[in-house]
């Protein structure tokens, strides 16, 4: 019998939700696990010392990181298109998941949307000026984007690959806050592959706010 796969996640959580869109380009059924990372971390310790979601179990196989997880669900389905072949367009895929990580999470999701979509949305107390400082930390990332789009090796719109899937629900959650939309539009190419992503069924079908319209 296969082995089944298991996603441990939160909601909200915009690295979960690459999984879960992951999960169904790659047309892999799992069971779902929600757990609040930032309430409830003890929960996370029996898989991850890390604290963090998501964690994808496969059997007695558990792993971490979400651009591992994409790269093993790529490979174990044998959904080989989402990985192109060619070395340019493979090392594009990888930088963008990189950049995505590293100049885009924390400026895009952590700051501007967190303090300008969701802590207003929940009720919780937050920060206009984190707003403001993540759209300015997010500046060279979106840049660096935008030209990646336009020399067209990946975020082509025609054929998908892991670094759509990573960077999608970062955009989304992004251009939620009027200003953060505002930014994108000024990133002609990344713009348009954004509007070519954001009606996908991948998005509505894992929409985290569906009763919440967007700006
Ligand atoms: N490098 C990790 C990052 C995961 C991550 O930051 N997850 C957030 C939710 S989107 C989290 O669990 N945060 C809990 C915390 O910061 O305490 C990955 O690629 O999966």
């Amino acid at each position: 019998m296969a082995e089944p796969f298991e996603l441990i996640g939160f909601r909200y959580s915009v690295y979960t939700r690459i999984v879960r869109i992951a999960l169904i380009e790659t047309g892999t059924d799992a069971s779902y696990l929600e757990v609040d990372p930032f309430s409830d971390s003890p929960a996370l310790e029996r898989f991850t010392p890390l604290g963090l979601v998501p964690v994808l179990r496969h059997g007695d196989f558990t792993l971490t990181e979400t651009a591992a997880i994409l790269r093993y669900l790529a490979r174990v389905t044998g959904t080989d298109r989402l990985m192109p072949r060619d070395p340019r367009a493979l090392a594009r895929m990888e930088q963008v998941m990189g950049v995505a990580d590293t100049s885009l999470y924390w400026p895009l999701v952590r700051q501007v949307f967190s303090h300008g979509f969701f802590a207003p949305q929940m009720g919780e107390p937050y920060d206009p000026e984190q707003v403001t400082a993540g759209l300015e930390a997010g500046r060279n990332g979106l840049r660096l984007l935008d030209g990646i789009a336009e020399e067209g090796l990946v975020l082509r719109g025609d054929a998908m690959t892991l670094a759509d899937l990573h960077l999608a629900p970062m955009i989304d959650y992004f251009t939620r806050v009027a200003a953060g939309a505002e930014m994108l539009a000024s990133h002609p190419a990344l713009s348009a592959w954004w509007s070519g992503m954001a009606g996908s069924p991948l998005l509505l079908a894992s929409e985290p706010f569906p009763d919440v319209p967007r700006p």
